[in-house]
């Protein structure tokens, strides 16, 4: 069985990082070993939260995994919950990168705008760091222009878009793809660039008018457990948009949902049958 390391936050209740990674990529058939960086009470959309920073337990738990000779064939970092483990996260790389395996960095920090409570403006040059070590990232538009240094905007062009993809190609990673992007009023998608073929691929589905959190760590457990099934990058963006979507959908058609996050639970069976079309 294919195996995914995921390093990211365990938030014990608000279906995001690693109680949405673990389902979504077990589901997908696929083993996941994780790695928390931090466990708090819940996510940082609710208040008075509690967080236990786990930045010493990157190293022994590496090195313990280097002695039983284990390998993953994707690394999937999220939610990191200090400056500090930046370099734990980034010598993890470097002890488990191989040449069968890769790299995927979803940089969550922020959004609509804003950085998430936890992170100082200091915070996004960390991140950068990690984001140059990987093969494929997925920011979305507010995480990309932190990564980047470009104004965040709301109301944008092509050129624009493009702007970004290239500044962030410029980190390092050969596929970057920005999440949550707009390219008119009734749609929502994503728009990757792969700079060693300088091929753009974008995919958008209708816009809901809604919005809740964990979103984005559903569309990335769907993304790289859909690259580890054997699709093209194309092929998992789309399977990614399209369950993400769906779990929208789903959620707000359920009377009583969560404000906390979406029921992507009950959208599992459509996202494997997706897969199986996908591959064929
Ligand atoms: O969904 C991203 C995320 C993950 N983990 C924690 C968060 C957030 C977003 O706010 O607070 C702890």
């Amino acid at each position: 069985m294919k195996r995914i390391i995921t390093i990211q936050d365990i938030s014990c209740l608000g279906k995001c990082s690693l109680t949405v990674a673990l389902p979504v990529i077990s589901a997908m058939g696929v083993e996941c070993a994780i790695l928390p960086t931090a466990v708090l009470s819940t996510h940082t959309m609710f208040q008075n939260f509690t967080c236990k920073d786990l930045t010493d337990q990157i190293g022994p738990i590496a090195r313990h995994w280097k002695q039983e000779n284990i390998r993953f064939d994707a690394i999937y970092t999220g939610y990191l919950a200090s400056a500090e483990q930046i370099d734990d996260v980034c010598r993890f790389f470097d002890q488990f990168k191989t040449e069968d395996n890769f790299i995927f960095v979803d940089p969550v920090m922020a959004d609509n705008g804003k950085l998430y409570a936890a992170f100082d403006e200091a915070f996004p040059r960390e991140m950068a760091k990690v984001c140059a070590k990987a093969d494929i990232i997925v920011p979305n538009l507010t995480e990309a222009s932190l990564l980047t240094g470009l104004p965040y905007r709301t109301d944008y062009d092509e050129g624009y878009l493009k702007e970004l993809l290239q500044g962030l190609a410029s980190l390092g990673p050969r596929h970057v793809a920005v999440t949550g992007v707009r390219p008119d009023e009734g749609r929502v998608g994503v728009m990757a660039y792969d700079q060693k073929t300088g091929e753009t691929f974008t995919y958008y589905n209708e816009l809901l008018p809604v919005s809740y959190h964990g979103t984005g760590d559903i569309f990335a457990s769907t993304c790289v457990g859909g690259l580890v099934n054997g699709l093209d990058l194309g092929q998992a963006l789309t399977l990614a948009a399209d369950y993400t979507r769906r779990t929208i959908d789903v959620t707000t058609h359920t009377p009583d949902s969560n404000w906390y996050g979406v029921e992507f639970e009950r959208a599992i069976p459509e996202l494997l049958e997706q897969l199986k079309r996908l591959k064929g």
